[in-house]
């Protein structure tokens, strides 16, 4: 793993060439949370071997930018979480249900119809292919239990919270998987727990903690308050954040920018490394490496640097490249700029 002090990453996603996904349909989809196959631009047999090109594209801009820990940007994917969830036994997507979604909505989801089991391996090829085309560490992102079992309809199990132990372990199964083929750090993605704090206290560490029993190496969990190109208007605090200090993972990934977030809060964290947001997903405007480093700086009045990994915000799948880009390159010369002061 990096020894660099500050070592910089990408939350996941990276953005899709437009000759690969249609990004009109991407971001109009009517039902983000199930699978809509019609985004690809490329169809089958040649669909895999474009987006392996498309991946091999986002992971060189990573590494062009200067970003220390890469994905594979979750190219493959259309959405961060139905990839994963709609590739399990119980899970029906083609027959959609509805649950009042996060933001109030009626949403359409896909539906649970019997016992969640995987039955097949999802991401292993991606952290191979990851793993063969980089030098850097690599991470992987799946979705969490808790905002799988949230973006379901429950219609088999008697409580949900044994929806997300079924969850949970059809993860760490995958995630056994994941670190034999070579990834260096798992983070799993957790955003529906801000929405929904009363449930998420009911039972999201157990589920989360029995995703990741048994798994060595970096794990992190990433918070959010959703994409910015869906979710404009954001709170100011997290409703389930020191409940996270329990859970089995080193890092905890927050959003901060957009927010403006009083980093205050980080001291809620004891003992966990946190991947602070510096990058504001919200604007195009493509931050200086010079504002990159004075939130760095606002992070290190809270936590030492041994305990801060430089992020953006959330996934920057709704950005053009050409921004998503800059603003990794501003990340990696803002850290620099860091690095060189407390050196
Ligand atoms: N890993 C996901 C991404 O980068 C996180 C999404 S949270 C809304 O797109």
């Amino acid at each position: 793993m990096s020894q660099t002090l500050l070592p910089t990453t990408v939350v996941g996603s990276y953005p899709q060439p437009a000759w690969l996904v249609d990004h009109d349909r991407l971001r109009s989809r009517l039902v983000p949370r199930i699978r809509t196959p019609d985004i690809w631009r490329i169809e089958e047999p040649r669909l895999e071997q474009a987006q392996d090109d498309a991946t091999l594209i986002a992971m060189r801009d990573m590494e062009r930018a200067g970003i220390d820990i890469i994905t594979d940007g979750e190219i493959r994917r259309e959405s961060y979480s139905n990839h994963f969830s709609c590739a399990l036994e119980g899970i029906e997507h083609v027959v959609p249900g509805e649950i009042i979604g996060r933001t109030g909505k009626p949403t359409l989801v896909p539906r649970i119809v019997g016992r969640i089991r995987r039955i097949r391996a999802v991401e292993v090829r991606d952290v191979a292919f990851a793993r063969a085309n980089t030098d850097r560490p690599v991470k992987i992102t799946l979705p969490g239990p808790f905002t799988m079992t949230a973006q379901c309809k429950n219609e088999f199990y008697g409580d949900e919270a044994e929806v997300a132990m079924d969850f949970a372990a059809a993860l760490n199964e995958e995630i056994r998987e994941l670190k034999a083929a070579g990834a260096d750090v798992i983070q799993l993605d957790e955003p529906w727990m801000q929405a929904f704090p009363d449930r998420a206290r009911r039972f999201a560490i157990a589920a989360i903690n029995r995703a990741l029993e048994g798994i060595e190496g970096t794990t992190a969990i990433h918070l959010c308050f959703g994409y910015a190109a869906m979710v404009s208007s954001k709170p100011t605090g997290y409703s389930f954040l020191p409940e996270l200090s329990a859970a089995n993972a080193q890092q905890i990934s927050i959003e901060a920018a957009q927010p403006k977030l009083d980093l205050g809060i980080l001291r809620d964290l004891p003992g966990k490394t946190v991947m602070v947001g510096v990058i504001d997903l919200g604007t195009t405007e493509v931050e200086t490496a010079e504002t990159v480093a004075g939130r760095i700086r606002e992070a290190m009045k809270v936590l030492p640097p041994e305990r801060i990994v430089p992020a953006p915000d959330c996934g920057m799948k709704y950005l053009s490249r050409e921004t998503a880009f800059a603003k990794l390159k501003a990340l990696a010369d803002g850290a620099a700029i860091v690095r060189r002061e407390i050196a």
